[in-house]
């Protein structure tokens, strides 16, 4: 199998290069001029808001799969650049649908990556959320999202594209940015530990609950969904049980070496958190058989050694 990884220089990007080649195939990724990939695979640039490179790479590749991970995947950056964001996620998704649709293989599977951010003002009582819920986008990211979704289940209807959705929810693991609830507090311990901050952990809303699944095993699912999810279907990806971010948070400190305070932050507090956001996952296990493997607390276990080592 070839797969082709539309914007692999990311947080997902290295890992589907990973996974991906375990499991035998052939993978060409592309990055943007200013980034780089070291995964074991070909690299090529593309910026996908460029409709003609976008074809003609596509076509030159002529892969079996493309797996869409290319996004402005910033919440924050989203509010701050509203214009750039549409113009990556919507636009840039145009771009890449048309590419296939107007591809010389007729038979490329297309995995568009959206996020369980398009569910947003989630109504009482409806988690576990399924892909039938309405969608309620409370955020810029998340309204580009819900389109890309939406312009992928039109493609597939009036083309007769093969195009899978997917709708992933909280991922985590070593070298996410530390923007991420698991990233954030667990580079925090390293720097305590490493004698490079107060022993004071900064945190923010801890009653919120939310579903976090490691990278590794999103990627796995990510490789089955490219093998066997029902084209024109939406799946959501995620463990299936969310936690309070204070279970995050207190896992991450028995690890420490040292003992540590915590402070609330009022700047890490937001005006309106949602209190629970849990996926419904019975549609993915059924249709691919996967679920998540790979516990929190090895997760977030694996997330501070990443750090201590990274020497922060
Ligand atoms: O923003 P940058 O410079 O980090 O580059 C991102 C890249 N990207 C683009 N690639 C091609 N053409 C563009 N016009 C363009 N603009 C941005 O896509 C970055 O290297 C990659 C997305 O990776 P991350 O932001 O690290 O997202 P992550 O965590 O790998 O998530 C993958 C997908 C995204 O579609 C998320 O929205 C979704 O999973 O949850």
């Amino acid at each position: 199998m070839k797969a082709l990884i539309i914007g692999g220089a990311g947080f997902v990007g290295g890992y589907l290069i990973d996974a991906l080649r375990k499991n035998g195939a052939e993978v060409c990724a592309t990055c943007l001029e200013n980034e780089s990939i070291t995964g074991d695979c070909s690299v090529r640039t593309l910026d996908i808001l460029d409709a003609e490179k976008t074809a003609g790479l596509i076509n030159e590749e002529s892969p079996d799969v493309i797996f869409h991970l290319a996004a402005q995947s910033s919440v924050a950056v989203s509010w701050k650049r509203p214009q750039l964001t549409a113009d990556i996620n919507v636009k840039g998704t145009i771009n890449v649908l048309e590419a296939v649709r107007n591809a010389d293989r007729k038979d490329i599977r297309l995995l568009l990556i959206g996020s369980g951010e398009e569910y947003g003002f989630i109504r009482e009582g409806a988690c576990p959320i399924s892909e039938e819920e309405q969608l309620r986008p409370g955020n810029i990211y998340a309204a580009t999202k819900a389109c890309q979704g939406m312009l992928g289940e039109i493609y597939a209807r009036a083309y007769k594209m093969d195009v899978v959705m997917v709708r992933a929810f909280n991922h985590s693991g070593p070298r996410q940015l530390p923007i991420f609830v698991i990233s954030d507090f667990c580079r925090q311990i390293a720097e305590i530990e490493a004698g490079h901050r107060e022993p004071v952990m900064s945190v923010g809303n801890l009653s919120a609950r939310r579903d976090f699944t490691d990278v590794r095993d999103i990627v796995r699912a990510y490789c089955l969904l490219a093998e066997k999810g029902v084209s024109g279907r939406t799946y959501n990806v995620g463990r299936g049980h969310a936690v309070p971010v204070q279970y995050i948070l207190d896992t991450a400190l028995s690890l420490s070496k040292v003992p540590i305070e915590v402070k609330q932050d009022p700047a890490r507090m937001r005006a309106s958190d949602i209190p629970v956001i849990e996926p419904d996952v019975s549609r993915i296990k059924a249709d691919t058989g996967w679920s998540a493997g790979i516990t929190v607390e090895q997760t977030i276990a694996d997330t501070l050694d990443y750090w201590r080592k990274a020497g922060v």
